[in-house]
């Protein structure tokens, strides 16, 4: 088929799922047409398959804010009409699901032709942004006309639920990890650089927002470092790194701290980590843990949103009411401690994760999918 992907091109969680799947889909045979600003920034392969329609906004000195969502709805006019799509699938509800609903007036009003929307929903598009007044209305509306709606968790379907009037089904098709890419030898040389006295490793990584308390995660390495010789990864990058990097300076373990920045190579530094520390005050999904699984590291998470649908809490690592940093201090230096049941846990994590392998997630949206199949789509 012929495939329309909007997402974000950025390192968040819903613009990586949404490359990985349209790398997969192309991998499958499938066309696959991005349509973002910038190109994504997982999209490091050249795949035939693949094309990018750049989203251009051209500035005006009257546009105090230049309108993407108009330049994002004529790209999508174009790619649909040019290349013959078969159907627009956009990622994260803001600003994709409405500019989708646009185009699909448009091509419907210029050649007949109704093309088909699904709108995957996945996280702060609801759960924060989507529901600030300001949005609501155009959110709640542009989810309702999509032909289908799918959310990444239960607990995320749930959540849109109960703060949006939604009148049709949300299918629930959760993230995926390809297990084959994650599950690597870890890198000794990389590890001896990290931990040269054969430290262990804690991992955190994400946008550094305040959704991610990334504060809480400073404050757990510091107990854990006063009992087990540690290192403490911060990978990524966003408006909390400076007051996290200045804790770890107040709490005395900025030596034992990295802040590493954006980094394209996550399954090698999850590869070499024990423990994957994720703090957030909401998840929708969890993506980066369910990597970190995929990589051989357990997680230790708060029990917020729809984290406990991938982290089993005694098996796959533990879990905390949010905010709980001594629960989760004591949780770590307990399982550090332990070596053979940490690596029992390992391999339980390693074994979650493959349940969401990309092989078996994938089928689920090509099924989708092929409800819109044409006569001449293959
Ligand atoms: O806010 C973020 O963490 C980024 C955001 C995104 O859309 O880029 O992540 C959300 O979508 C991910 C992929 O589906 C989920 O794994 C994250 O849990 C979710 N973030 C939140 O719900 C806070």
């Amino acid at each position: 088929m012929k495939i329309g992907i909007a997402c974000y091109p950025t390192f968040g969680g819903s613009g990586v799922l949404a490359t990985e799947l349209g790398k997969a889909l192309a991998d499958k045979g499938h066309s696959v047409h991005f349509i973002t600003y910038q190109q994504p920034v997982r999209l490091n392969v050249f795949n035939a398959n693949i094309f990018y329609h750049e989203v251009r906004v051209p500035t005006y000195p009257l546009f105090d804010y230049p309108p993407y969502e108009l330049a994002l709805a004529s790209t999508m006019v174009d790619a649909i009409i040019n290349h013959d799509l078969d159907l627009l699938h956009v990622h994260y509800a803001i600003p994709h699901a409405s500019a989708a609903y646009m185009a699909k007036q448009i091509v419907k009003s210029k050649n007949g032709r109704n093309i088909p929307v699904i709108t995957t929903l996945h996280g702060t598009d609801i759960t924060l942004v989507g529901k600030d007044k300001t949005y609501e209305p155009v959110v709640t509306f542009s989810i309702n006309e999509s032909d289908i709606i799918t959310s990444v968790s239960e607990n995320l379907k749930e959540e849109t639920y109960k703060n949006f009037p939604i009148t049709k089904p949300i299918e629930v098709i959760t993230n995926f990890v390809d297990v084959a890419r994650f599950a690597k030898k870890p890198i000794d040389a990389f590890k001896k650089v990290v931990a040269p006295n054969g430290e262990k490793i804690l991992l955190h990584a994400s946008n550094f927002r305040k959704v991610k308390r990334v504060n809480d995660v400073v404050k757990v390495f510091a107990e854990v470092n006063k009992h087990i010789p540690s290192k403490l990864m911060m990978v990524g990058d966003g408006p909390e790194r400076p007051v996290a990097e200045d804790l770890a300076r107040q709490l005395g373990v900025a030596d034992d701290v990295r802040f590493v920045g954006k980094q394209d190579q996550m399954e090698d530094i999850m590869n070499v980590s024990d423990i994957f520390l994720l703090t957030s005050e909401y998840e929708s999904f969890g993506l980066s843990a369910l990597e970190a699984m995929a990589a051989g590291a357990i997680v230790i998470s708060t029990n917020a949103g729809g984290l406990p649908e991938i982290n089993i809490d005694g098996v796959t690592g533990f879990m905390a009411d949010v905010g709980d940093v001594d629960s989760m201090s004591k949780k770590a230096i307990a399982i550090l401690k332990d070596d053979a049941t940490l690596s029992k846990m390992k391999n339980q994590a390693y074994e979650q994760a493959c349940k969401f392998d990309i092989q078996n997630i994938i089928p689920l949206y090509e099924k989708i999918y092929s409800k819109f199949c044409r006569l001449d789509c293959d």
